[in-house]
């Protein structure tokens, strides 16, 4: 069975994570784990955290002479910041003086802070926030970056883009996956449209004067991913369904589409269903569209993937909004320390991440295998399957 796991607080020593399930022999590249983590510390808006973190992983296990062993693969990834956090974030019973706590009481609207505070009786809502907090999203990239060297083994590449940004441009923009390669690696808002993404820029510069913050959509593009990973057999087995839950886990998501999914609810069948062709000489079934993003009764149907992820605007605001003191139940402004103005484009990094390794998943249980060779066999055989039929 293929899984990952994550702990770490924000503030906390380190991030930590446990990959299990990958075949032994997969060729694992250090630099391109950091590369990903590199790509979500990324993106214009980000707050003054991103200038203390420099995110890089350390393999702890599962991993001998730059191969997996098909054992757990454990990964930890350093929090820079932990060096003026240890009296608050310290794993030792003590007593540290109240001042040195930095206890919140003041939970913030659309934070996890105060239904964490209710569900886990807690009276210092940090110990809520620092699980919560946007930043254990670094070591799930970490994880992911592992899932994509499995699917490049594969033929299967994964790229984002921001689509949209605060209602910039009116509509979430269509691209193609060229116009999204093209896209510099230096990009303030990894935006394909220059022209859309200046005014983004110039928007998160008003919103950050204002104190306020934004929200947007990004869009996952999966490319070279075989025909019939998931299942129409079980509701959960249906890959649409498995990637929606793991897009709505991604911090401040709040809604996911598919293909044209939102769109098409709107449209005529004769609008929104691709039709079907046949290229004799490739021996393949063709689509002169993709209004469905690659997905048909909850398997992947060859086409190209996409799935788009919706951001609510980031929770904590520097004009803070009303909110209520757990001790005193007086009204008071929630609680501000520093925050992004938004973070939409390391959100599509990390739906990377996930797309990656709910694929992943998919892979492993279609093709199984204890080594590469063994589940590249599996692979093969089935691409010819695909071919004959
Ligand atoms: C976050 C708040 C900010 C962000 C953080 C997510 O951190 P801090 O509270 O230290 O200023 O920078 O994101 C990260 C640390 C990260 O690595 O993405 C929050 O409350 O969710």
């Amino acid at each position: 069975m293929f899984r990952f796991t994550t702990a770490g607080e924000s503030h906390g020593r380190a991030l930590v994570a446990v990959v299990e399930g990958l075949p032994a022999g997969l060729a694992v590249e250090v630099e391109q784990i950091n590369r990903e983590l590199e790509r979500r510390q990324w993106g214009y808006g980000r707050g003054g955290r991103m200038k203390i973190e420099k995110d890089r992983v350390e393999i702890l296990g599962g991993v001998r002479h730059g191969l997996t062993l098909g054992s757990p693969v454990a990964l930890t990834i350093e929090n820079k910041d932990w060096a003026n956090w240890t009296d608050v974030m310290s794993a030792a019973p003590g007593d540290a003086p109240e001042e040195k706590m930095r206890r919140v009481r003041r939970p913030r609207p659309g934070h996890a802070d105060l239904a964490g505070g209710l569900k886990y009786s807690s009276r210092d809502l940090r110990d809520i926030l620092e699980r919560a907090s946007a930043r254990e999203t670094a070591a799930r990239v970490a994880c992911g970056a592992l899932a994509k060297q499995l699917l490049a083994a594969f033929g299967c590449e994964i790229r984002s883009h921001v689509a949209q940004l605060g209602g910039v441009p009116g509509s979430p923009l269509e691209v193609s996956w060229e116009q999204i390669c093209a896209i510099p690696d230096d990009a303030p808002l990894r935006c394909a449209d220059v022209e859309a993404q200046e005014r983004m820029v110039a928007l998160v510069d008003e919103t950050k004067r204002e104190g306020d913050t934004l929200g947007g959509v990004f869009e996952v593009v999966a490319r070279g991913v075989v025909a019939g990973l998931g299942s129409h057999a079980s509701w959960d087995a249906k890959l649409d369904g498995r990637l929606a839950r793991a897009f709505m886990s991604i911090p401040a998501v709040k809604a996911v589409s598919i293909g044209a999914g939102v769109e098409g609810a709107s449209l005529r069948g004769s609008q929104v269903h691709d039709e079907i062709g046949y290229d004799r000489d490739a021996r393949a079934f063709t689509r002169p569209t993709n209004r469905a993003g690659g997905l048909e009764g909850g398997m992947t149907n060859g086409e190209e993937l996409r799935v788009r992820g919706f951001l609510k605007p980031i929770s904590t605001l520097r004009r803070a909004l009303a909110s209520v003191d757990i001790e005193t139940k007086e009204e008071q402004r929630a609680a501000f320390e520093r925050s992004d103005v938004t973070a939409v484009p390391a959100a599509g990094v990390i739906g990377e991440a996930m797309m990656a390794l709910v694929l992943c998943e998919a892979m492993r249980e279609k093709f199984g295998g204890d080594s590469m060779a063994e589940m590249r066999r599996n692979f093969d055989s089935y691409r010819e399957q695909l071919r004959a039929y």
